[in-house]
């Protein structure tokens, strides 16, 4: 049995021959396994020197198996490497790099921006409850100017978010102000039943601004707007505050930039008037405090919700904010980023 076992496994070429083997002579049905199982018939003579042997027998074969095994698998690995041969001499397949989408250079650089000055960064959901979207901000149910931003509703309570302003609802209520301020931007999506046009989109995205604190004033507005608008064009730029209106702030104004895709003459992107409407801002409404558990006779501050794909088409004098969402690489690849 032992000669004959060790003649097979020698014999054997194929993993799987190998594997027949071990059962046929070490599996539970063998040889081997019977003989030991056959022991009780013995006399206490034989036994240990049947039972010696047995195991002897079955080391052996175990062994001459697991040594075939590695050699089968070495051939293997051998062979593999024969046929595989890497010729490093040919030349390499070049890939075509991608560019970051010029809007988020653009949400990126104002965020690096705000990150400098102190500003922590918090995101927050698109799939947003109408609670946060405009109950909280100052907008309930019946409130006219809920038209301002026609909205896509997933169902009575849940919509897309029309604006970044819900994270500031979120943000507040959360805020420990016995630990300091709180000065946060929030970047994202906003979705809004708006008709695509020049320089309208469905989906957009808006910036989010929000300072509290005890002595905050419209000129720390003011300074932080015209700081970020110089910070995206350049310092000969322009901005103006328009007065305006927004239920979650008061008092609120509009911030233009003046445009430059037509030199300032006039042209498609700004309907012919020199400037371009960015941003929203204003000091934030008391009832918007006091929603989120905030003590406005004592805190207070400012807010401000900006369109990084206007700024984009500013500072790019890009015509329409179509091109951003049509994928197209030719438009897409002039603007490498750093
Ligand atoms: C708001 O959404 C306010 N939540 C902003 C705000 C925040 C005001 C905090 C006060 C305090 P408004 O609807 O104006 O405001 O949108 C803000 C900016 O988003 C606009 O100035 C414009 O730059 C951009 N925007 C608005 N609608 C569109 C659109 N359909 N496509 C592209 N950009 C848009």
């Amino acid at each position: 049995l032992h000669r004959q076992g060790l003649q097979q496994i020698k014999e054997a070429h194929e993993m799987e021959k190998l594997n027949q083997i071990r059962v046929q002579f070490l599996g539970k049905k063998g040889p081997l396994s019977q003989a030991l199982r056959g022991m009780k018939d013995l006399t206490a003579e034989q036994r240990p020197k049947v039972g010696a042997l047995a195991n002897t027998v079955r080391d052996d074969l175990q062994e001459a198996i697991d040594q075939a095994k590695k050699q089968l698998e070495q051939k293997a690995t051998a062979a593999k490497l024969a046929t595989e041969k890497i010729d490093v001499t040919l030349p390499g397949k070049k890939r075509r790099l991608g560019t970051k989408h010029v809007i988020y250079q653009i949400m990126d650089d104002i965020e690096a921006l705000f990150i400098g000055l102190g500003y922590e960064v918090v995101n927050g959901p698109e799939v947003e409850e109408d609670h946060y979207n405009f109950e909280m901000m100052n907008l309930p149910k019946d409130h006219p100017a809920r038209d301002m931003q026609d909205t896509f509703y997933i169902s009575d309570e849940i919509l897309m978010r029309t604006q970044t302003s819900p994270v500031q609802a979120r943000t507040l209520e959360k805020h420990d102000f016995s630990e300091g301020p709180l000065k946060m931007i929030s970047p994202g999506k906003v979705y809004r039943r708006d008709t695509d046009d020049a320089t309208h989109s469905h989906q957009f995205n808006q910036i989010e601004g929000l300072v509290i604190d005890k002595h905050i004033t419209m000129a720390d507005l003011k300074g932080t707007l015209e700081l970020t608008a110089r910070h995206i064009f350049g310092s000969e730029r322009e901005i103006r505050l328009r007065p305006s209106y927004f239920p979650f702030t008061e008092p609120s104004v509009e911030v233009d930039v003046s445009c430059f895709a037509c030199g300032g003459e006039g042209c498609k992107v700004c309907k012919f008037t020199g400037w371009i409407e960015v941003l929203g801002a204003g000091m934030v409404h008391q009832n918007v405090l006091e929603n989120a558990g905030v003590d406005s006779k004592v805190y207070g501050g400012f807010a401000f919700g900006l369109g990084p794909d206007r700024f984009a088409m500013l500072k790019y004098g890009i015509n329409d904010i179509r091109n951003f969402y049509l994928n197209d690489v030719r438009f897409l690849e002039q603007f490498k980023g750093e």
